[in-house]
């Protein structure tokens, strides 16, 4: 289903009929949303930055400030299809851009503040991008001196919008202009953005969400968890990952009219005092700091009375730690699996306490199809564990600009290869009993061992190496490069492998934890090198 030319696979006619039929995709785009939720209820606050003065955007200042922005954009000559690669932490701007955005059919690429010049140089050069969205300064570092390097060597960048004091480059406060946006905006059916995917690869591969699809994950998300207009959502994670932006996220919660909260950090020092002020009913975390919150809950002086339900997804949360989470926060909790590519799984808020505690839940939609399958791709029995593939109304059929690597993520019949071993429950839930793919979880953050061996190769002292991930008490995994010195090269300290990933420019929470040095991989029988061999032989001392 690739048109020439076309930047990405896309789902063939009859099945993009059938989820029109269907009533799943309803032709809504993400800059018509906000405008008519604008004239529903234009007085209702629809957004909410607390640091470090209290702002707050009723939906009519919301959708005010995205024409505004939108017609400054146009004005300086971004279009329909552009790539604008943003990177702002969680403050009102990103809300305002990535509205702006859409509605002039501009594709934001939704790069992490943790980014450095390796990631938002691939970003910017792989999209063309046209420019680039940052904060000045964030965590104690200068986004401008980054973006005047990537500027340098990416031609296509023409701008760099700064949200602060600008620099050398463009305040986005001096972008907004009193005009109309253009007219014409996005068809449904077209990608609204480009999300980033974990990665197995060398670079990370970029995924096109389309108005249609996401509107619909959005949708049946919040009829799940219940998101309506009273429903004040806290967003803790980083507002770029897919899982505080649609799960159901700041997304889903405009959608439903309700009231977005940005959290500038995710410690419950911060987080707790917002939930009392701001009568947060909801929010989603990742296990390693769902942990944090449910150790600090019982002591916590703050009324946590509002809080009504916790999502936790990402990574694999641990059944002892989701049984201690209702009782330290009050609230109820629901398990989360999804993923950038689509498919979202939750457990039900009538499901059982077990159920609840034991599975990753049950995908969003009917349409939803679920195949788990052996190495060889048969089935497996019922119940048994295999390899997730997936297909529907809200998961890609394919990576933008990616052919070759679509070959292998996705079958003959477009479904998804997850590269997650799961097992079913005779109710439909899925456990996920662990990964097939080269990935690192590192606490729902995700590290492609390619990308970091490549980097650590370039190193004038290493011969060869293996990243590998090894279990940890808090992070559930951790990052563990095995090094191989070059015949005759000076001992190195772990310090220095790691200082050398760093200063290529990397975020850092790819940085391998630990650094082993050895003489030699197991390897597999085929002469491979073995992972799961260096996986149960690592030693995990601290460094
Ligand atoms: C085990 N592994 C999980 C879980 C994701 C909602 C929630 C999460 C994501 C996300 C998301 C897991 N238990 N509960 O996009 O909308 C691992 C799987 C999966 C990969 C996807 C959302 N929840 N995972 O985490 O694109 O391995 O999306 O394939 O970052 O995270 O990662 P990502």
């Amino acid at each position: 289903a690739t048109t020439p030319g076309a930047d990405a696979p896309t789902w063939p006619p009859e099945f993009a009929e059938r989820y029109r039929a269907a009533g799943h995709w309803r032709g809504e785009t993400f800059g018509r949303m906000l405008r008519e939720r604008a004239a529903a209820h234009p007085d209702r606050i629809a957004l909410v930055d607390p640091a470090p003065e209290r702002r707050t955007w009723t939906y009519r200042e919301l959708d005010e400030r995205a024409d505004r922005l939108a017609a400054g954009f146009a004005a300086r000559g971004i279009g329909r299809g552009d790539r604008v690669v943003l990177q702002l932490p969680n403050v009102g701007e990103f809300v305002e851009v990535v509205f702006a955005l859409f509605r002039i059919g501009a594709l934001p690429v939704y790069a992490l503040p943790a980014h450095r010049d390796t990631e938002i140089g691939y970003f910017c050069s792989f999209t063309e991008a046209v420019a680039y969205v940052i904060p000045d300064r964030h965590a104690g570092f200068d986004h401008r001196a980054l973006a005047a390097r990537v500027r340098e060597r990416t031609p296509t960048l023409r701008h760099v919008f700064v949200a602060g004091d600008p620099g050398v480059h463009t305040a986005l406060a001096d972008v907004p202009v009193d005009a109309d946006p253009p007219e014409g905006g996005p068809e449904p059916h077209e990608p609204a953005f480009l999300q980033l995917s974990g990665g197995t690869t060398g670079v990370p591969k970029l995924i096109p969400r389309t108005h249609d699809d996401y509107i619909y994950s959005l949708r049946g998300s919040n009829e799940i968890c219940g998101v309506g207009a009273d429903t004040r959502f806290l967003v803790v994670l980083p507002a770029a990952h897919n899982f505080p932006m649609s799960s159901p996220g700041w997304l889903g919660t405009l959608y439903a009219g309700g009231t977005v909260v940005l959290c500038p950090r995710p410690d419950p020092e911060t987080a707790f005092p917002l939930i009392e002020r701001e009568r947060i009913t909801m929010t989603g975390l990742v296990p390693p700091l769902a942990l944090v919150w449910t150790e600090a809950g019982p002591a916590a002086r703050q009324d946590l009375s509002s809080l009504e339900l916790v999502l936790v997804g990402g990574a694999k949360y641990g059944e002892e730690a989701a049984r201690r989470l209702t009782p330290a926060l009050g609230c109820r909790l629901m398990q989360v699996f999804g993923m950038a590519e689509g498919l979202v799984n939750y457990t039900r808020l009538d499901d059982d306490e077990e159920t609840v505690v034991t599975t990753q839940g049950r995908p969003i939609s009917p349409d939803d199809e679920i195949r788990i399958v052996d190495d060889a791709g048969n089935a497996v029995a019922e119940g048994e564990f295999g390899h997730l593939l997936t297909r529907g109304p809200y998961t890609i059929r394919g990576y933008w600009r990616a052919p070759a690597h679509n070959a292998t993520a996705f079958t003959e019949d477009g479904f998804y290869r997850t590269g997650d071993i799961v097992r079913r429950t005779p109710t439909g839930h899925l456990v996920v009993e662990g990964r097939a793919k080269d990935q690192i979880n590192r606490g729902g953050e995700k590290v492609a061992p390619t990308e970091i061996e490549n980097i650590i190769l370039a190193h004038p002292s290493v011969h060869d190496v293996s990243v590998v991930a090894v279990a940890d008490e808090y992070l559930g995994e951790r990052s563990l490069a095995y090094v191989i010195l070059r015949a005759g090269a000076e001992p190195l300290k772990p310090a220095a492998i790691k200082r050398f990933v760093r200063e290529r420019g990397v975020a850092a929470y790819k940085v391998p934890d630990l650094v082993e040095f050895v003489g030699a991989f197991p390897h597999t029988g085929v002469g491979k090198v073995s992972k799961n061999r260096l996986r149960s032989t690592a030693v995990t001392h601290e460094q």
